[in-house]
């Protein structure tokens, strides 16, 4: 949303502001407020209009001005992403891709519904209508082999979003954020219980050895989504809490990731305090090899430890399964 739109929206917000008023106090023209309240009401807010001027109703469910909407609520942010928005695409990853090639930053798309998601390596990802399926498009200034950090900044951004709504996730490493199961509640505080798929990471970059030039954030969320028609394994917000206000979410997922881009710092410790895979026996799947231990700790860029008993092992990709005692000879 430009400046300018989001100045006349802020202008209606609480009551009524006439045309020439606005004008005024943004210093353009009544012409250029009149295009603005033109391209709210295209965007879908219920924008009314009588002698005392126009004043903002329903703000839209979902889409882009709604996302920017919220963002706004953020202290200090400057709208940090520029949102686009489609009902359905391919792949928000693909979109974003494509932007990153035109030279585009700070940008992120958003769709309803995904016909072609994608997991790692090329693995299909279920992206029905209703969930949260967003691509982040960032710069930073890192070297390519510290990216991996922004899995799990994406990772942590996407479990603080989700408890801002009710819900308590856990995360997995490298790129999975989980929920434990109502059920297994009690055993996988034990570490031996059941935990569901809420949201998955698919992180992809482009750069030189020394430089990052693109990196592209990809983050599924199954938000209000029937957890039945999600694969095995796999969870949703309805599931746990019932339907959201994803646009809200959306925005608070936005923030949490600006804010940690900032601090990269943060984003281990963070990790950390919301891991479900540390302290636990795991398999890692390597694609070269299986790596059976326990993870002991997670290290920059986001390499995990593990301790086979044989020795340590850094591992810094891979598939990860936790394990429990009964699986462990499989
Ligand atoms: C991931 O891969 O978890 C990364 C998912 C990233 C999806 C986002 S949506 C926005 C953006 N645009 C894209 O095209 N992708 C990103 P991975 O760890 O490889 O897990 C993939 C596996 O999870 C699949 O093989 C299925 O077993 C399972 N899966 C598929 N769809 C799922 C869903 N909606 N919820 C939970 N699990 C799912």
């Amino acid at each position: 949303m430009n400046d300018t739109r989001r100045a006349v929206l802020d202008a209606i917000e609480d009551g009524p502001a006439s045309g020439p008023d606005i004008a005024d106090r943004l210093g353009v023209s009544r012409t250029a407020v009149w295009n603005e309240i033109e391209a709210l009401r295209e965007e879908g807010f219920a924008i009314e209009s009588d002698g005392e001027g126009y004043e903002l109703g329903e703000v839209p469910e979902y889409g882009a001005g709604a996302v920017a909407y919220h963002l706004d609520g953020f202290d200090d942010l400057d709208n940090p992403f520029a949102v686009e928005y489609h009902e359905t695409i391919e792949s928000t990853n693909e979109r974003a891709r494509d932007l990153a090639r035109e030279g585009a930053s700070d940008a992120a798309v958003l769709a309803d519904e995904q016909t072609g998601g994608r997991g790692r390596l090329d693995r299909a990802w279920d992206s029905p209508p209703g969930g949260i399926w967003m691509s982040a498009l960032l710069r930073p200034d890192l070297p390519p082999a510290r990216a991996p950090l922004l899995t799990l900044a994406a990772a942590v951004a996407t479990a603080r979003a989700v408890r801002a709504h009710g819900v308590d996730a856990g995360l997995k490493w490298p790129n999975d954020v989980l929920v434990a199961d109502e059920a297994g509640a009690e055993r996988s505080h034990a570490g031996t219980g059941t935990e569901r798929k809420l949201a998955g990471i698919l992180t992809e970059m482009e750069g030189e050895t020394d430089e990052v030039s693109w990196v592209v954030v990809g983050i599924g969320i199954n938000a209000n989504v029937d957890a039945g028609t999600l694969p095995e394994g796999a969870t949703s917000l309805r599931k746990q809490v019932g339907d959201v206000d994803r646009a809200r979410l959306v925005a608070d997922l936005l923030g949490e990731l600006d804010a940690l881009r900032a601090e990269p710092s943060e984003v281990l410790p963070a990790w950390r305090d919301r891991s479900v895979t540390l302290g636990r026996r795991v398999r890692i799947e390597t694609g070269e090899e299986s790596i059976v231990g326990e993870a002991t700790g997670i290290e920059p860029p986001g390499t995990l430890r593990v301790d086979t008993g044989g020795g340590e092992r850094r591992v810094h990709a891979g598939d990860c399964e936790h394990l429990r005692p009964a699986e462990e000879e499989r």
